[in-house]
């Protein structure tokens, strides 16, 4: 390799936070190059009890992402899926609004058991983590209950209820995280970070609001980035002003941000070292105020995933470099 990556890398480990579906690609394109030198952070606030289960969809859609099992088309749930039950519930009258498919079905059950028998979230995660073949290792934010709640003109709405039952339609006035002042890091995850063969920390292009934000709200997290001796390194969400799925560029809006990578930048100022930004963005690069990569952040199938993961951990060895007191470019993406 042509940078100093025979020096610096090679059996670094490497932590992503990670929120649902656009996080998820990031870290499947982190864990085709590292394996299990990748440690993912995945944010627990979008669980809710639902028909006596507990659910925990983003982690969920992390394990099905990293084990191959995830449907791409719709971005969450499993491949193959059939929804025997929901039309049996729907026969009986129980509540349909959230989709729970049959095999998606057994993992719920299963984690609702063991949870009620003690076990926490992050060892039942790194169970199923294992069964299902994923690589990665797969560390739940926190083990405390922590619930995104959404104030809307509405009321207040449980993360799911605004997201799945409303469709992001209502008015976001606020977000704010329910338990945050007993939601601890697990060890685990003050482990991660402060890992001393730590060579990089990334965020996730997950939406910063709902799914980094209360990974950061986790007591201990958000000092762990600071004190990190590996450099973090944040994935826009944002390209060309618009949010690639979700809701990010409509609560942006609704939170009177300007949906831009300079806003990006502000919300992760003082956690993070550089920001990739898309091609279609390239012209802010030098207005950003950060370190910056140019990438093509668009993640439409496993080799652009790969792509913008190899891009991600050139970058950051990049920024350890110019730590060490060399140069560090204008990062192109291309062909870096
Ligand atoms: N998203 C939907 O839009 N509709 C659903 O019915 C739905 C069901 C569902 C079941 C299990 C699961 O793990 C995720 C599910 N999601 C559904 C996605 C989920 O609401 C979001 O992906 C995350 O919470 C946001 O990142």
């Amino acid at each position: 390799m042509s940078d100093d990556s025979g020096k610096r890398d090679g059996a670094g480990r490497v932590v992503a936070l990670c929120g649902g579906v656009g996080g998820a690609k990031l870290a499947l394109g982190l864990q085709a190059n590292l394996g299990v030198r990748l440690t993912v952070i995945v944010n627990m606030a979008d669980d809710f009890n639902h028909l006596g289960l507990h659910i925990s969809p983003d982690l969920d859609t992390v394990l099905y992402t990293l084990s191959g099992l995830n449907d791409t088309a719709r971005g969450w749930g499993r491949a193959g899926e059939t929804w025997n039950f929901m039309a049996a519930l729907q026969q009986v009258g129980g509540d349909t609004w959230f989709q729970l498919g049959d095999r998606d079905l057994a993992l719920h059950v299963e984690r609702t058991r063991r949870r009620a028998l003690g076990e926490t979230p992050t060892t039942i995660a790194a169970d199923i983590a294992k069964r299902l073949g994923v690589t990665a290792r797969i560390l739940p934010a926190t083990d405390a209950d922590l619930r995104t709640m959404v104030t809307t003109p509405e009321g207040e709405l449980e993360f799911q209820r605004y997201f799945v039952a409303r469709r992001c339609e209502p008015t976001v006035k606020r977000i704010h995280f329910e338990g945050r002042e007993n939601a601890m890091a697990t060890d685990d995850v003050r482990q991660a970070l402060a890992a001393d063969d730590l060579e990089l920390i990334v965020i996730c292009p997950s939406n910063p609001y709902l799914s980094i934000d209360p990974i950061l709200a986790v007591r201990g997290i958000a000092d762990g980035l600071r004190a990190a001796r590996a450099p973090v390194v944040a994935v826009s969400p944002i390209i060309g002003g618009e949010a690639v799925k979700g809701p990010t560029r409509k609560i942006m809006d609704e939170l009177g941000l300007a949906p831009t990578n300079a806003e990006i930048v502000a919300h992760y100022r003082g956690l993070i070292d550089g920001l990739v930004i898309d091609r279609a963005d390239g012209a802010e690069a030098a207005s950003l105020g950060t370190e910056v990569c140019v990438a093509a952040t668009l993640m439409t199938d496993l080799p652009s995933k790969i792509r913008l993961a190899e891009q991600v951990l050139a970058f950051g060895r990049r920024i350890r470099g110019a730590r060490a007191g060399e140069t560090i470019a204008v990062a192109s993406g291309d062909g870096a």
